[in-house]
């Protein structure tokens, strides 16, 4: 019994220093919500450089950004995104349209599989449609990721100031 017991004390210890090394490395990694099942355990999303701009006071919406890792075995989508802050939350995308560079949305985005996705200023975004309120630097508020396959993961996005273009720790190796 008392072999039993020690065990059982190494595996949570184990355990724990798991999740703290993991915290640490990807603050924004949050827990799958509990209507995970066990046949969606393979689909599996990360998301990390989470952040969203400031917004002036009177502004209609404002952009986040972030950055998704599809570490399951098969390709998946991002299809739907919901935040307390917006009324509507789209994905965006640019296009050229006249020589000029104007905003589209988008229905999903592909994910494909063990690849990253970046969202960034000038490329996809996403956009908060009919704010609640402005987005004030400093600020956190949650977000709703659902996707195709993979369970909901929800972030919290810190706003950055309304001229940051990156989020404080840049991921370059995705851009063409
Ligand atoms: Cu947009």
């Amino acid at each position: 019994m008392q072999l039993t017991k020690n065990f059982f004390i190494v595996t949570a210890a184990v355990l724990v220093g798991a999740c703290a090394q993991d915290s640490g490395q990807e603050a924004q990694r949050i827990a799958p919500t509990q209507t995970q099942t066990q046949a969606q355990t393979s689909a599996q999303v990360q998301a990390s450089s989470i952040w969203a701009r400031a917004t002036p006071p009177a502004a209609q919406a404002g952009a986040a950004y972030l950055q998704l890792h599809n570490s399951g075995a098969e390709a998946d989508r991002l299809v739907a995104l919901e935040a307390p802050v917006s009324g509507r939350v789209e994905l965006h995308t640019m296009v050229t349209r006249d020589g000029v560079m104007v905003m589209r949305k988008i229905d999903h985005l592909e994910l494909p599989a063990g690849e990253d996705v970046v969202m960034a200023p000038g490329g996809n975004h996403i956009m908060l449609m009919e704010l609640t309120r402005p987005l004030v630097e400093g600020d956190v508020f949650p977000l709703t990721l659902k996707f195709e396959h993979a369970s909901p993961v929800v972030v919290s996005v810190p706003v950055a100031s309304m001229g940051a273009m990156e989020p404080p720790a840049v991921d370059r190796e995705e851009n063409p």
